[in-house]
């Protein structure tokens, strides 16, 4: 059953073929969504037009999110190209690798500002540029990690920023529910991409949950996809504001018996 059809979706966050925002087009394309992109800038516009013209040929605009003016003409060029929207995936992150290792009471106010504008802000300015191109009953998501709410070693700012962008879901939820416009989170595991790969210790992210998760493995970023498929279709309608683990369960742990220790 193809759960996306008539459905148009917004992607943001594809920077190459390892993103977890590639998983999630991957899956919405095979569910017959209609898809549109945005990518930051010259750097990434191959890999973005490349994945846009094999799953299906939608268009890519280049709009850097900590911009105004860019999102302004994003909503404008999506009008224009695509009437409306049924679908918007949040999955854009960015803190400076200094940053994500050593002690968070050295973060500078600038790389704060930084990531927090970056990481978080840009759910709502993206959502304030696209809410009258957002038919009612969309679905709205981004993607957040176990460290906004427990405390991940070296991942520090970004943390902090993700419990401000599972904070800012909540919020959006409730201004957007009097349209049917839905807004979750989506909380991955460890997945090996360029900006996970910049967390101190990364690789022992991996090794823990496999080894500790209650399904013994790490997720992919198929597994985000076909969660993200599930919460843009009609088949979530009644789901808000909320947070949604994909990672083998290893949230839910609270102890590590002997054999498991991760
Ligand atoms: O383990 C992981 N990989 C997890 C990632 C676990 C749980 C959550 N996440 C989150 C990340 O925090 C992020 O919100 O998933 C989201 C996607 O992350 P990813 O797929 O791991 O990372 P990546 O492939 O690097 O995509 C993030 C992209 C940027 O990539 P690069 O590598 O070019 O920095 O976000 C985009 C950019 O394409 N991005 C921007 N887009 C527009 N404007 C901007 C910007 N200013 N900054 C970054």
């Amino acid at each position: 059953m193809r759960l996306l059809e008539g459905k148009t979706a917004l992607i943001t966050g594809v920077a190459n073929r390892w993103s977890i925002a590639t998983g999630i087009a991957r899956a919405f394309a095979a569910h017959g969504a209609k898809l549109a992109f945005i990518y930051q800038g010259e750097r990434v516009k191959d890999e973005v037009e490349k994945l846009a013209a094999e799953l299906g040929g939608g268009k890519a605009y280049e709009c850097d999110v900590t911009s105004d003016e860019a999102l302004a003409k994003l909503a404008d060029d999506i009008r224009r190209d695509y009437g409306t929207l049924d679908a918007l995936v949040h999955s854009i992150a960015f803190v400076n690798k200094e940053d994500l290792a050593g002690k968070v009471f050295k973060t500078s106010r600038s790389g704060f500002a930084l990531a927090l504008d970056i990481s978080s802000y840009s759910l709502i300015a993206l959502t304030n540029a696209l809410v009258d191109v957002l038919n009612d009953g969309s679905s709205i998501m981004a993607l957040t990690y176990l460290g906004a709410t427990s405390i991940v070693p070296n991942y520090n700012v970004a943390g902090i920023s993700k419990a401000a962008l599972e904070a800012i879901v909540r919020y959006l939820a409730f201004d957007l529910g009097d349209r049917g416009i839905r807004v979750n989170a989506i909380s991955a595991g460890p997945i090996s991409t360029a900006s996970s790969r910049q967390v101190k210790d990364f690789k022992t992210m991996l090794d823990k949950v496999e080894s500790a998760a209650p399904l013994r493995r790490n997720v992919t970023s198929e597994d985000v996809g076909n969660t993200a498929v599930y919460l843009a279709s009609d088949l979530s309608r009644a789901i808000t504001a909320d947070v949604h683990f994909v990672d083998s369960g290893y949230h839910a742990m609270g102890m590590f018996p002997k054999q498991t220790e991760p």
